[in-house]
């Protein structure tokens, strides 16, 4: 017999022997992650609703900030900062909402699809969250929960400074379809959060036309939308609250 077909079959049985024994032993049940949350958390939502669009399964663990459940030795010893999302997993303790997201689709062929290994698919992918958390988000984050967590009331600057994220965003979105290319990726899914908060709170998106439709291909887009983001909801009672507070 040639060598080369002696080498075939000699493959063909190591690869039907190994199939066998695979077959045979017990499978190892996947861990699912330990994830801490806070329903409201746009962070939070941002993770769920990748875990959703990779369905992935995970612990939900309620970490209920309004109860100081963040600042426990239990929880300061997983996460330093106090603050949710955290993931444990395998010995893993993440915080950082995108970089947890990455984590989950790092770890799943499928998640290439949301988050590309072509370094400048990539590098798009992460130039947007990163103008995410650095501007828009966080613009949000100046404006609001000093005004509906702290009673401030409406800073004109901080407004205006809001609305140039969300023109910058616009901008973005009439170049590309997605906020990084021509698919739906990672920014896009945090964007959804930090939009998401912005319409619970009632910003108004009606003038501009590609986030809006850009928003509604997004929630398609994600299972479960309705359900997995409700924590949405508890931002438009805060403003609710503030509204009769204010008589406005
Ligand atoms: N950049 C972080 C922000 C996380 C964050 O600030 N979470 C808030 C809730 S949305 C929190 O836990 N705050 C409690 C604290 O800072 O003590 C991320 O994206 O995960």
């Amino acid at each position: 017999m040639k060598p080369i077909v002696t080498c075939l079959l000699l493959a063909i049985a190591v690869a039907q022997l190994t199939e066998g024994a695979m077959m045979m032993m017990p499978r190892r049940p996947v861990k699912k992650a330990d994830f801490y949350y806070f329903p409201p958390s746009a962070p939070c939502r941002m993770v769920m609703m990748t875990a959703k669009v990779l369905n992935v399964d995970m612990n939900m663990k309620l970490v209920d900030l309004t109860k100081g459940e963040h600042l426990t030795p239990e929880f300061l010893q997983l996460n330093p900062q106090h603050t949710i999302p955290v993931l444990a997993h395998n010995g893993i303790v993440l915080s950082e909402s995108r970089a947890i997201a990455a984590y989950l689709a790092n770890s799943r062929q499928s998640g290439e699809k949301i988050y590309p290994k072509d370094p400048k698919k990539r590098a798009m992918v992460d130039q947007m969250l990163y103008f995410d958390m650095g501007k828009l988000y966080q613009r949000f984050l100046e404006l609001y929960p000093p005004m509906l967590v702290g009673g401030a009331p409406f800073d004109v600057e901080k407004g205006k400074k809001l609305d140039e994220a969300v023109m910058m965003f616009e901008e973005y979105l009439t170049r590309n379809k997605w906020a990084a290319g021509n698919q739906m990726t990672l920014a896009d899914i945090a964007f959804v959060a930090t939009v998401s908060t912005l319409e619970a709170v009632g910003y108004d998106f009606s003038k501009y036309p590609k986030i809006t439709a850009w928003y509604g291909n997004s929630k398609n887009m994600i299972p479960d939308y309705e359900k997995v983001n409700e924590g949405a909801g508890i931002w438009k009672q805060m403003m609710m609250k503030y509204k009769q507070d204010h008589n406005m």
